[in-house]
């Protein structure tokens, strides 16, 4: 059996297009099904629905053979024990540093003020801003960043941005951006090595997949 851990929404959705070049079709529906186990038309492929930064950890203990994860959550997870043989191409954003429209961060970068970010990134974070020689508060949140900044929790935030419409409808602005970000394909090392005969083709069915 090929246990593929994935969460809902724009991954599952765009993963469908590769599992469809290797030959699987997910039989189930994860927004009208309750099931967090879907089958496929493959008898020996499954597909596991887990939070998005739960699909490492799925994978590094093998509760799962391989997943698909963001690059946000690859970088946080720190990747250990996990084969990362592609760049999907899919689900894709950047890292931004956002603050209220109506605060001059380039005035408190340049006099050196000690600005609070509050991030659900703080591995990312830290790193960004220790690379601008920036001495940041971190404040670790796990989700409704926009808030942070229009509630005096913190000055600025470390988030994803796509279309730039959660930023605006709150009044907020990006100022910096960290990094583009996209979903990758990853492979749990000792499944890889004992089932690699099957998981191998599909490796590359979903690389000949990938669009540009
Ligand atoms: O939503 P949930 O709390 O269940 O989990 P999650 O947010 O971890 O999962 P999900 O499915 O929302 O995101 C999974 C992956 O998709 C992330 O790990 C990213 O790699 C990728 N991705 C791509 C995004 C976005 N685009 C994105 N826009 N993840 C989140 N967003 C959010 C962003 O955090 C912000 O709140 O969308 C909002 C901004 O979108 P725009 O279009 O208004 O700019
Ligand atoms: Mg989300």
């Amino acid at each position: 059996m090929i246990t593929l851990a994935l969460s809902k929404g724009r991954i599952f959705e765009e993963t469908l297009p590769l599992l469809a070049a290797a030959g699987i079709t997910v039989t189930e529906d994860p927004e009208k099904s309750r099931k967090l186990i879907l089958p496929t038309n493959q008898p020996d492929v499954r597909v596991v629905l887990v939070r998005a930064t739960d699909v490492p950890t799925y994978v590094q203990y093998g509760g799962a053979d391989m997943g698909v994860a963001g690059k946000d959550v690859l970088l946080e997870h720190g990747g250990e024990g996990l084969y990362q043989p592609l760049d999907l191409n899919i689900a894709k954003c950047r890292m931004s540093v956002a603050v209220r429209a109506d605060f001059d961060y380039a005035t408190a970068v340049r006099q050196g003020s000690r600005l609070r970010v509050a991030t659900k990134y703080t591995h990312v974070a830290r790193q960004h801003f220790a690379d601008k020689g920036m001495h940041v508060d971190l404040i670790k949140l796990y989700g409704s960043m926009e808030l942070a900044p229009l509630t005096g929790l913190a000055d600025a935030i470390v988030d994803l941005v796509s279309t730039g419409k959660t930023l605006q409808a709150n009044h907020l602005v990006e100022v910096e951006q960290i990094m583009e970000i996209s979903s990758r394909l990853v492979v749990n090392q000792a499944a890889l090595k004992l089932k690699r005969t099957r998981l191998k083709p599909l490796i590359d069915a979903f690389a000949s997949a990938i669009q540009p």
